[in-house]
């Protein structure tokens, strides 16, 4: 038997931790998908359950059917759902394929996209530095010099805070560290053309995208520097 993701999508909306938490632990134990390995089926119950929750809390907040307590209340279940499958999503024993620095950019508090991609990113093969929400381009510059990180994640999700993004890559432009690092944006007003105006190096509308833009990129980059890039 699986669990039912509608209801867990619903107990997201309502916000209702003891319910989602029930369902994410039944979906990872005696409930399980018996078709899924252990990977296949955390990842089912993050796109199916816990997105899909925050994509009706979306369309509700959008019709003025919620307001942002609400929306808080429902943030804090997903995050609370996301530590049960963050140790299987970010589980690897391969050596880094690429080091990655990410956070939300300066005056955006929204963290629940980026810290999906940075699990993603850690779940195939990348060391993640997530750096959180309200990130100045300084602080993203501390971190790449302190872990030698080839590649940068800027995440924004209001129109008000993207151009924080183009601030920032003409920050790490300035200080040089585009010589050994790639940055890639996203969130959800981004868009690609958005990507190209600002002369980010990649755009990705999703977490799964991502993943294959950060290996193209860091490899890229690897490329470019004479070094030999890493397959698949
Ligand atoms: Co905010 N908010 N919010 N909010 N909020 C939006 C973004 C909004 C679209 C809602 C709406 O009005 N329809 C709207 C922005 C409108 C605009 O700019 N055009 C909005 C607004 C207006 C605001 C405030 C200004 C409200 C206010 O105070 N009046 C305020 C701003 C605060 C601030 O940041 N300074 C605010 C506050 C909040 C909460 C704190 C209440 C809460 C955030 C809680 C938290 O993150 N801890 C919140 C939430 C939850 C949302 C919505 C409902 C959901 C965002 C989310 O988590 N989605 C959102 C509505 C929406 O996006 N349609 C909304 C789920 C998540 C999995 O998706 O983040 O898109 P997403 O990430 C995806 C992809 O975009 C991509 O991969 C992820 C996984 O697939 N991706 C990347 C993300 N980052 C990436 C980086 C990459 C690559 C891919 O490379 C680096």
């Amino acid at each position: 038997m699986t669990i039912e993701f509608e209801t867990l999508a619903q107990a997201i909306v309502d916000g209702d931790a003891d319910t989602a938490l029930a369902l994410v632990q039944d979906g990872l134990g005696d409930q399980k998908n018996p078709d899924l390995d252990e990977l296949a089926n955390a990842k089912e119950i993050l796109n199916k359950g816990l997105i899909g929750g925050m994509d009706i809390i979306s369309e509700l907040w959008i019709q003025e059917k919620i307001f942002i307590p609400e929306v808080l209340i429902s943030a804090k279940v997903m995050h609370g759902c996301m530590d049960h499958l963050r140790p299987i999503l970010e589980a690897s024993n391969e050596p880094p394929r690429g080091i990655c620095v990410i956070g939300t950019v300066k005056g955006d508090l929204h963290d629940i996209g980026q810290n999906i991609v940075g699990m993603m990113l850690k779940g195939n093969g990348f060391e993640v530095h997530n750096i959180g929400p309200n990130s100045s381009p300084e602080k993203f510059a501390d971190k790449v010099r302190e872990t030698g990180a080839n590649l940068i994640g800027l995440s924004a999700l209001l129109t008000t805070t993207m151009p924080m993004q183009r601030e920032s890559i003409k920050y790490f432009e300035e200080e040089g560290l585009l010589e050994t690092a790639a940055v890639m944006v996203g969130g959800a007003p981004v868009t690609a053309d958005w990507a190209e105006k600002i002369d980010s190096d990649g755009y990705a509308p999703d977490a799964a995208t991502t993943v294959g833009l950060a290996k193209q990129l860091v490899d890229d980059l690897a490329e470019e520097l004479g070094q030999v890039a890493a397959t698949n």
